[in-house]
């Protein structure tokens, strides 16, 4: 099909001053030693390994200071990166590194589609909501930030200049498996219209009644689809390499029947992988998984979709 034409452009973005914890700029390396460039390949996709990004030098002061100014160093740098990668018209893969490089990714992936003319919608498959400001966080720490950044709130001037913003519109971002909401966010969320899948809509209905309810919209709209998937939207029985575990998150075949439904649909235009700490996997399992899953979201399947319409009497599915 369609897809299944377009080339996949991965670049490694080794950021970890997002995060609370160090360990996340090793997420590249572990994903390639995992094998995510073979199994793209081995779908017979055409894969070009870009490498890692390397932001521009920034300056230090306190450690704070420092922080905000390497994310932004790396923002700036990844959103004139993700912006390129997208009018050259492959599927761009963002291999993090912490949460935080998505506002770098998608503000790219953004400036692309508001050229284009194409609705950009957002799905972000997180244990969290990420929408924290300066104002409202807890911690500090931007990873938890991102998609307030990305949806146009206050206090973002640093990273990026209001000329340099691209802003996504937070009625077409879906937040997907949500199990901790900080209560500004919480309220931020409410007000801004969000889209808010949580465990718990997961645990009545299946993920699959939302995935459709989302895939149709993006279709309806003739949209783009960016993915962000946090390592920490997975349980952390499955997926113990992650700073910030929280129990009760999506299963094996939750995760994997997303993916599946995604590639099936044909509207993903792009996709991070982040917040990968292979300091703390247990014998690469966790970057094992994810090589799965995004293999998953590229068409791997397990059993050829004729084979299965023969075993139910030749009918279409
Ligand atoms: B992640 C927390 N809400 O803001 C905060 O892993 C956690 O990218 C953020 O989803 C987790 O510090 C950020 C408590
Ligand atoms: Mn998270
Ligand atoms: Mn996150
Ligand atoms: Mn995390």
């Amino acid at each position: 099909d369609r897809d299944d034409q377009r080339f996949v452009e991965i670049i490694g973005v080794p950021i970890e001053a997002g995060a609370g914890h160090p360990g996340a700029l090793m997420g590249p390396a572990a994903l390639r030693t995992a094998g995510l460039v073979r199994a793209l390949r081995e779908l017979g996709h055409e894969v070009r390994d870009l490498g890692d990004l390397t932001p521009d030098p920034w300056s230090d002061g306190d450690a704070a200071t420092a922080r905000l100014a390497e994310i932004t160093a790396w923002s700036r740098a990844l959103a004139d990166r993700s912006y390129a990668m997208m009018q050259a018209g492959g599927v761009p893969v963002f291999l993090g590194g912490d949460h935080s490089l998505s506002m770098g990714s998608v503000t790219g992936v953004a400036r692309h589609c508001r050229e284009a003319g194409k609705p950009l919608f957002v799905l972000w498959l997180d244990a969290h909501g990420d929408f924290n400001t300066p104002h409202t966080s807890p911690s500090g720490n931007m990873h938890g930030m991102p998609v307030a950044l990305l949806c146009g709130e206050d206090g973002f001037d640093d990273v990026f200049p209001p000329e340099q913003r691209a802003t996504v519109n937070p009625a077409h971002v879906h937040l997907f498996g949500i199990r901790s909401l900080d209560p500004g966010e919480r309220r931020l969320l409410r007000a801004r219209g969000v889209d808010v899948v949580d465990m718990r809509l997961i645990d009545e209905h299946g993920v699959g009644v939302h995935m459709r309810r989302i895939i149709e919209r993006v279709r309806h709209a003739g949209g783009h689809l960016h993915v962000s998937l946090d390592v920490d939207f997975l349980d952390p029985a499955i997926a113990p390499a992650v700073g910030t575990a929280v129990l009760g998150g999506a299963t094996y075949r939750e995760a994997h029947l997303i993916m599946e439904m995604l590639h099936d649909a044909g509207v993903v235009g792009s996709l991070d992988v982040v917040e990968l700490n292979p300091f703390l996997d247990e014998r690469g399992k966790s970057a094992l998984l994810l090589v799965d899953l995004v293999a998953s979201l590229f068409g791997r399947r397990i059993i050829d979709p004729a084979v299965t319409q023969s075993q139910i009497g030749g009918q279409a599915v």
